[in-house]
């Protein structure tokens, strides 16, 4: 009996692993799948984005706040996002993104962060609530992503430098690459695979008690 029962809370558990993973978990440029891009080439240096600046990627359901320049620097190809120094009112040492439509399962992007002490990129729920938070030392470029869950999925993300690093066009952000959540089919065929596993084992329960 106690074997059927840890074969039947086994099966839920695979269930419920399937339909929302446990946690968040910084992810590569490589684990993305079928991501939109945003390289900010289409873009002239010196574009302003963010509240009360026209929103070039609207159709796209995406909103970010920044200031747009060039340089190559490892990851940041080119045209890519400063923070919002030169925005009204300013907002230096952060670059934001907004989803405005519907939110995303994995959010990621190129960062340069510069100064002293690491600069840190922060995903957040439909709530304002974080997800999850990781650093990127100073003076280094790196593509951090974050994955979050179905059921908790990214509504936005920033991207930020201590304000005491006197950098205040950092960080720089570039390659932004976003993963809708998956449409509920997807959801629902790998429900369907949890629940065959569990009738498999009370089928196997009752055959072999
Ligand atoms: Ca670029």
């Amino acid at each position: 009996m106690q074997r059927a029962m840890r074969e039947t809370m086994g099966a839920w558990v695979v269930l419920a692993c399937l339909i929302a993973q446990a946690s968040a978990g910084q992810i590569g440029v490589g684990d993305f799948h079928d991501p939109m891009v945003f390289n900010f080439t289409e873009l002239s240096s010196g574009t302003h984005l963010g509240a009360g600046y026209p929103n070039p990627y609207s159709s796209l359901g995406v909103q970010f706040t920044g200031y747009v320049t060039s340089y190559d620097y490892q990851g940041i190809q080119g045209n890519h996002l400063a923070s919002g120094f030169a925005n009204t009112p300013p907002e230096p040492d952060a670059v934001r993104l907004r989803l405005l439509d519907e939110p995303a399962l994995r959010v990621g992007a190129y960062i340069w962060a510069a100064g002293d002490g690491d600069s840190w990129v922060t995903a957040y729920d439909g709530s304002g609530l974080v997800i999850a938070s990781y650093p990127v030392p100073g003076y280094t470029c790196a593509f951090v992503g974050v994955e979050s869950t179905a059921g908790r999925p990214i509504w936005a993300v920033e991207w930020h430098a201590p304000s005491s690093s006197g950098f205040d066009t950092f960080p720089r952000v570039d390659g932004v690459r976003i993963d809708a959540v998956p449409e509920p089919a997807t959801l629902g065929l790998l429900a369907m695979g949890g629940a065959g596993l569990l009738f498999r084992r009370r089928t196997k329960t009752k055959c072999n008690p």
